[in-house]
């Protein structure tokens, strides 16, 4: 190399790593087990931070993401919640997987109750990889414990996810830029993957699946889904060179239900944790601006799986009640417990968050007292993180702090001096024992119901 072609090479080396210049990448997700409200601060950070584009990078139809505006309910499962508001694009990228009829009627569920101009301002990517009817029916038999490995019943949404992402990793999954091209190629694939599928699942699989129904319910489809296809890597890396625009991406699930960090077996089949960002949208770790987590002041799981601060007594029940703890996708009773340190000081050490976002305080009004789990042993010792081995993690004896409750409504307070002393020094405790601040507090379901703390 000549000596005046080094400097050149550097700053192209130090530019490609620099993001000064470049679009704000914020990144919301869970820090428990889901259902933590994520889809309200997405909406919130959507209005108050005029971001342009929300997306997905992980994940499928088995998220349930509320948001309640003006007394209107929304119940996002594929599109990003932040397209409830009039302008923001939402993008799909490649890392979530989609079943196109379900896709379609989510959106015709949107257009009734008034966002009827979704469809002209939804992305999605070309290589997001398709749910098919027998990918959901496979899922349906493995949790039947037809055909599961370890004979697992997960207490999945039966959405067709792990039988999706298992296609993905095996190679032979079927994406929307197959569907986009020629029709006699894609059916050749698609009765492919059928067979392989059927092989292993037999009559059960070939009695209930209408394979040319399908077929046609997608040659039909994919002409409406057409102008939506992109590639949008390369669209959302052109959006990151503008420094006036700002993206937001809402992760769906959790970092505790993610395929490596999480509680194995008892999670779900994506990285939900800040590397599916990354890998699901396809832009650089060094353009992500933030990382917030959102953490429900006690603790839900829906599902199977180790839960160490769950409750089974009549305080269980009041949170179910009180916070209305029943999935959005599934309609199933959530789990409930006191809030887990250990879990979400688990999830910073892996997603780096810059703060939390305390969502359902108000649910705990009414407690006398109020508990949080702040360290866990296993066999009478202190352990750090949370174990691998499911069976340990059903075992861990939790230690626990109590305070005292504040026993009045909350859902009035905007600013953290409104509440009530109790409930600050709550507050406080969740930030002493996550090592995480505490931006923004959940007082009520709606948009506005928010403390921030900042
Ligand atoms: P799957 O369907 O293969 O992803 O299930 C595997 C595990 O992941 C859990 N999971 C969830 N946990 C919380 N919320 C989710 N979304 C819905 C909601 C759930 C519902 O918002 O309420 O309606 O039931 C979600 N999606 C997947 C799942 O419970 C399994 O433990
Ligand atoms: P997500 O999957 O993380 O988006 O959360 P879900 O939508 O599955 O579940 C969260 C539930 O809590 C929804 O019914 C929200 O409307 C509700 N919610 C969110 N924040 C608050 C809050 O601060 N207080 C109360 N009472 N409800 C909230
Ligand atoms: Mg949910």
């Amino acid at each position: 190399m000549s000596a005046t072609a080094q400097p050149a090479a550097a700053a192209a080396v130090n530019g490609s790593v620099s993001r000064a210049g470049k679009a704000q990448l914020t990144f919301v997700m869970g820090s428990q087990w889901g259902d933590e409200g994520k889809g309200k601060l997405v909406d919130w950070l959507a209005a108050k931070e005029s971001v342009k584009i929300v997306c997905r990078c992980q994940g499928g139809n088995n998220a349930g993401h509320t948001v309640i505006v003006d007394g209107v309910t929304y119940d996002f499962h594929l599109l990003p919640s932040g397209v409830v508001h009039p302008g923001v694009l939402g993008v799909i990228g490649h890392g979530v997987v989609i079943h196109v009829p379900d896709l379609f009627g989510e959106i015709g569920k949107a257009a009734a109750k008034g966002l009827g101009d979704i469809e002209q301002r939804l992305l999605i990517s070309d290589r997001a990889h398709l749910v098919f009817n027998f990918h959901q029916i496979v899922d349906g038999l493995q949790e039947g414990g037809v055909a599961g490995g370890a004979g697992n019943r997960l207490g999945t949404t039966r959405k067709g996810i792990g039988p999706t992402y298992s296609s993905k990793m095996q190679r032979n999954g079927i994406r929307v830029c197959d569907l986009m091209g020629d029709w006699a190629a894609f059916e050749v694939k698609y009765k492919t993957l059928l067979k392989y599928t059927a092989d292993r699942y037999a009559e059960r699989l070939r009695d209930a699946h209408a394979a040319d129904a399908e077929l046609s319910t997608l040659k039909q489809l994919r002409e409406r889904l057409r102008p939506m296809v992109k590639d949008t890597v390369l669209y959302l890396n052109k959006q990151m060179m503008n420094p006036n625009c700002h993206i937001l991406v809402e992760g769906a699930q959790s970092s505790m239900l993610d395929i490596d960090v999480g509680t194995y077996p008892y999670v779900t089949s994506s990285n939900c944790s800040v590397g599916g960002l990354c890998t699901g949208l396809g832009v650089p770790p060094h353009l992500v601006t933030s990382v917030y987590g959102v953490v429900k002041a006690y603790t839900t799981r829906v599902g199977a799986g180790g839960f160490p601060t769950e409750l089974t007594d009549d305080i269980c029940e009041q949170l179910q009640g009180i916070g209305r703890e029943f999935g959005v996708t599934t309609g199933r009773k959530r789990r409930c417990g006191w809030l887990d340190a250990p879990i979400v000081k688990y999830s910073h050490m892996v997603n780096g968050f810059k703060g939390l976002a305390l969502t359902k305080l108000d649910v705990l009004d009414t407690f006398d007292q109020v508990k949080i789990g702040v360290a866990y042993k296993l066999d009478g010792k202190p352990i750090e993180g949370v174990p691998a081995l499911a069976e340990d993690l059903a075992r861990v004896e939790v230690e626990f702090v109590t305070l005292p409750g504040w026993k009045c409504s909350i859902e009035h307070c905007r600013q953290f001096s409104d509440l009530p002393p109790a409930a600050r020094a709550y507050v406080e405790a969740v930030e002493l024992h996550t090592g995480v601040p505490v931006l923004w507090i959940g007082v009520g379901p709606s948009r506005d119901c928010i403390v921030v703390r900042a």
